[in-house]
């Protein structure tokens, strides 16, 4: 059986092959170059890190099958029609695009940001029992004077964002945790952001996020969503913040 099973991956492999081959012909004949090619179709969707149904104790299968496969695939389909039509963004990565992205277009701004946000936020959650570092710890108790203080205070301004937008926990430049808000798809590592750093959590805070189960009840989804999320992550996205 193996050799056969073998056989099966090496055709499979050479027609995946053969097809990126055929792609970048088809661009090349229309007078694109490769390099463009290439950067056209540079970012893409991530996968989910774990079953659309995993987090159902905060996020029902629906919820995440929308937002994951129509919202976010949007944000992405959209930033790569930009990406086609805007020479400055050619060979930029996406962390460039959003550290400086008030030299872009307002589609690049919304969709750059979509694309990060949403990547960055299916990466804080886990259907794992998770625990924070004894580093992270310490630092939410100096900042808030407990892991519960700091709860309240991230749902009251996930709360507070009228309309769309994003809650986050960051690093600011002093290296200090602090808790800030931002409309639409920024966040707070654009150069456009009142109040800049570097993002350790972060919870979206559109309706499409927690409209299916809890309709206009967004403060028991902040609420419901501590149990999902990753605190071994957060914690190394904090050691990584505060590195020397
Ligand atoms: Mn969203």
């Amino acid at each position: 059986m193996k050799p056969i099973l073998t056989n099966k991956i090496f055709l499979v492999g050479l027609g995946v092959l053969l097809t990126g081959f055929a792609v970048f012909g088809a661009y090349d004949k229309a007078g694109a170059t490769s390099a463009t090619a290439e950067q056209a179709s540079a970012f893409t969707l991530p996968e989910l890190p774990y079953a659309k149904d995993a987090l159902e104790s905060a996020i029902d299968a629906q919820t995440m099958e929308l937002h994951h496969g129509r919202h976010h695939k949007a944000y992405v389909d959209n930033l790569n029609k930009e990406v086609a039509r805007d020479k400055n963004l050619e060979g930029k990565t996406l962390e460039e695009i959003v550290t400086n992205i008030s030299s872009y277009s307002t589609a690049t701004r919304n969709n750059g940001g979509g694309h990060w946000n949403h990547s960055f936020f299916w990466s804080l959650m886990t259907p794992e029992k998770t625990e924070s570092s004894p580093q992270l710890s310490e630092a939410i108790k100096k900042s808030f004077g407990s892991l519960d203080g700091f709860k309240k205070k991230f749902e009251e301004a996930g709360a507070k964002q009228f309309g769309s937008g994003w809650v986050w926990l960051i690093v600011n430049d002093k290296g200090e945790l602090e808790i800030t808000s931002t409309p639409n798809q920024d966040n707070p590592l654009m150069d456009v952001a009142t109040v800049k750093g570097k993002p350790v959590l972060g919870n979206d805070v559109w309706e499409h996020a927690y409209y299916l189960r809890y309709q206009n009840k967004r403060g028991d989804y902040l609420k419901s969503w501590w149990g999902v999320v990753n605190w071994e992550k957060v914690s190394e996205l904090y050691a990584q913040a505060t590195a020397k």
